[in-house]
């Protein structure tokens, strides 16, 4: 059984999503962030850097932090979502995800939804990358039915949840076609539904 400790933002989803789609046994245990239960010792002894999400293996007891690198185990584990084949490939595009499409659009959440009005500079700046973002997307998927090519991978899982926040960035996901018919599909996957609300059962992905 697996253990996931999270909360229900776009980097404890992708661990959900994942875990729904590979079918395994899991159990939630919610992690506060906003009431600082991140920087409880016995959490830090888990995530050195107090973030979630992070997962207990039962079976081995290994402990793992860091989404992509969780994402990762579990595609190893199950077989699933990470083609031998093409792991360079999937690689790189969990990378890009982890490194430059999730922490941007996080600082667009900061600046745009939760502290609008504080800093001109940061509003704008992140705006526009974000918006860069869509577009750089909507090109990618105008060449490619997923990120690494025709399969759905640990780099869509890793991707989605973060352009499910598309209403709180108001760029207008439907206007950009390839984009929004990548985030239908994924959005329609039951194990998709099913992990976007192991928190709120009634959450589901927002329509663009
Ligand atoms: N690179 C990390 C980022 C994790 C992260 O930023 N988690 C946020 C919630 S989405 C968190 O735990 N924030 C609490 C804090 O920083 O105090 C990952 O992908 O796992």
């Amino acid at each position: 059984m697996i253990e996931l400790f999270s909360a229900n933002t776009p980097n404890g989803k992708k661990i959900s999503i994942m875990l729904e789609e590979i079918g395994y046994d899991y159990k939630v245990t919610k992690v506060d962030i906003n009431n600082e239960e991140q920087f409880r010792e016995e959490f830090k002894k888990i995530s050195p850097f107090s973030k979630i999400p992070v997962i207990i293996d039962h079976k081995n007891n290994k402990t793992i932090f860091e989404s992509g690198a969780i994402l990762i185990y579990l595609a190893e584990k199950s077989g699933k979502f990470y083609d031998e084949n093409n792991r360079t490939e999937i690689n790189q595009w969990l990378m890009a995800q982890m490194g430059y499409i999730g922490p941007m659009l996080g600082q667009h959440h900061q600046f745009h939804h939760y502290n609008p009005g504080k800093s001109k500079f940061g509003e704008e700046r992140y705006f526009k990358i974000s918006k860069r973002i869509y577009e750089e997307l909507d090109l990618i998927f105008s060449k490619s039915k997923f990120l690494s090519g025709d399969n759905y991978t640990i780099a869509d899982i890793a991707t989605f949840p973060w352009i499910a926040r598309h209403e709180w960035h108001d760029i207008g996901l439907k206007e950009y076609k390839d984009l929004t018919r990548w985030y239908l599909e994924i959005s329609e996957r039951n194990a998709v539904k099913k992990g976007f609300s192991f928190m709120d059962k009634d959450e589901l992905p927002p329509k663009p």
